[in-house]
């Protein structure tokens, strides 16, 4: 009996061993892949061979960040060591962004269609390169032949750095984590009721005025970029291959904005004083116009984010505004929601003059705004409606509802700082295992569905540390479900990744929720 006993646990120890060595270290998991059974070594000898001159940006990136991370600086000469080959041909996967990464003792071949999937292979033997073994200065990485497409082609994380602001620095390391785990949108809140904060020259006072304050201090010192510093994050995300698609909110949300240029405020109420742009003024419209232009030259992904969220917190007060009353009456518009359609849609037509799309929250979607030239994105979770009604009428869809995908609410039931929703939170498996197939109308209408994206507002966060706290790994897992098909998720190896993947957070520095062990890495409050 004995001996049975002992029998078993040897297999099932051999099993996990065996399972164990099969585990790929990369998040987001591929979705086909098989090992095979060699070793490709790393080390100064390797040499990169880019067979085509328009992918020398994805080599010098992966040059660079394995210098970063390893220490290891390839750039042989005459190649006696092994080979990284990139090539530009077609692959069985017509998706943008697909690759293939076929890899024996001496090469490592990345092959894909567009330089999209040059990259997404980079990345992924990247990400095998940092987690192997380093024995003499070279780098011993278990090979796998690898055929990845992505899931969806909108993988985003939105920033609000009006509440508070973070800075150059911190954007660009959230840009290098976005890029290790394939996200490749960075939505940038920078326009909000709190404070201003991009540079118009135009008008200066919206940064030099508008930008002071956050929202633990009304008074701080202003803060916000200069379109230098804009330039510099774009070209720093681009190299990432991630698109920066900046928001300007209106017509609500614009209380910074009217305490620079209180000509064009519409009001406000209550705790929402000035908390609109006055839609019955012909100046606000040129105004905003000209703040559009400059924005659109400092943003080349020609997609602008109009926001378009919660104007009835400021509403009412329109009224009671002459222009506003005028307005309705030339119009015919009947009530406050026909004033804010008016509104938006007035400027989503200015707009497109300048940019080729409109996106805005789903607030916009009974506005009339143009189908095909308009990117919807649902956040009001309890409003599955919104989301109906948005795909009904054609439009193009971002799935970023705030349960699971908002990352300003807490993580664990221990939390006791963020934000819940009758109670309800967004732990990690939640976030993992979000499904757009949970959301009838939005299997139906796959094709507009273009993605799906996490948003980190900032009322509760100050500081990088509890920034981190709140991304970390909640990133990993938003990362996993925006790539990988549904069928290849499975939550439990995807914690066997990530439990590696945490050496790594520690080593470059970022702070993180322990969902193994919580008690080592507590809660960060910012007081
Ligand atoms: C709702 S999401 C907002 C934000 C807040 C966020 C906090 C959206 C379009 N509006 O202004 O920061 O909730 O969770």
């Amino acid at each position: 009996m004995t001996k049975k006993i002992i029998f078993y646990l040897v297999i099932i120890l051999m099993a996990s061993e065996f399972t164990r060595g099969q585990v790929i270290s990369i998040i987001p998991l591929p979705n086909q892949y098989e090992k095979v059974n060699h070793t490709f070594v790393i080390n100064e000898r390797t040499k990169m061979i880019v067979r085509d001159s328009t992918s020398l940006s994805e080599a010098h990136y992966f040059k660079n960040q394995l210098l970063r991370y390893t220490g290891i600086p390839i750039n042989s000469e005459n190649g006696k060591g092994s080979f990284i080959v990139l090539q530009r041909r077609k692959i069985p996967d017509t998706k943008e962004g697909s690759y293939l990464l076929d890899m024996d003792s001496d090469t490592a071949v990345i092959s894909a269609a567009d330089d999209k999937g040059i990259f997404n292979g980079i990345v992924s033997l990247l990400q095998l390169a940092i987690h192997s073994k380093e024995e003499d200065n070279s780098l011993q990485i278990p090979c796998w032949n690898i055929q990845d497409s992505p899931l969806f082609a909108w993988r985003g994380l939105m920033l609000d750095e009006s509440r508070h602001f973070f800075g150059k620095k911190v954007v660009k390391e959230i840009l290098d984590q976005m890029a290790l785990l394939k996200l490749n949108r960075f939505h940038w809140h920078l326009t909000d009721a709190t404070g201003w904060r991009v540079e118009i020259q135009k008008y200066p006072k919206l940064t030099l005025i508008g930008g002071i304050g956050n929202y633990s201090d009304s008074l701080a010192p202003a803060k916000y970029y200069t379109q230098d510093d804009i330039r510099e994050i774009v070209a720093y995300a681009k190299t990432r291959h991630i698109e920066v698609i900046p928001e300007i909110d209106m017509p609500g949300h614009a209380t910074a904005a009217n305490r620079a240029y209180p000509q064009y405020s519409g009001g406000g109420s209550g705790k929402y004083a000035d908390f609109t742009f006055n839609p019955g003024k012909k100046g606000t419209y040129t105004f905003l116009t000209n703040i559009l232009k400059e924005v659109s030259v400092l943003f080349p992904s020609d997609i602008i984010h109009l926001g378009g969220d919660e104007v009835s917190f400021g509403s009412k007060s329109w009224t009671e505004d002459p222009g506003v009353q005028r307005l309705m009456k030339q119009q015919q518009l009947k009530n406050l929601k026909e004033v804010e359609y008016y509104f938006f849609k007035r400027m989503t037509d200015s707009a497109l003059q300048i940019f080729s799309k409109v996106s805005a929250w789903d607030e916009a979607t009974g506005a009339g705004l143009p189908v095909d030239s308009t990117i919807i994105f649902w956040w009001r979770h309890d409003k599955p409606e919104q989301l109906s009604k948005a795909l009904n009428k054609g439009y193009n869809v971002v799935l970023c509802p705030r349960i699971p995908l908002y990352f300003d609410f807490v993580q664990d039931s221990s939390d006791i700082d963020g934000r819940r929703w009758n109670g309800d939170f967004n732990p990690l498996v939640q976030v993992y295992d979000f499904s757009v197939d949970s959301l009838p109308t939005a299997k139906h209408h796959s094709q507009q569905i273009l993605g799906i994206q996490a948003g980190l507002w900032t009322e509760t966060i100050q500081t990088k540390k509890r920034l981190e706290y709140m991304l970390f790994p909640r990133i990993t897992a938003l990362a996993e479900a925006a790539w990988t098909d549904e069928k290849n998720r499975n939550y439990e190896g995807y914690l066997r990744r990530l439990k590696e993947e945490l050496p790594f957070f520690t080593q470059r520095n970022i702070y993180f929720f322990d969902q193994f062990s919580p008690n080592k890495t507590p809660e960060v409050v910012d007081e």
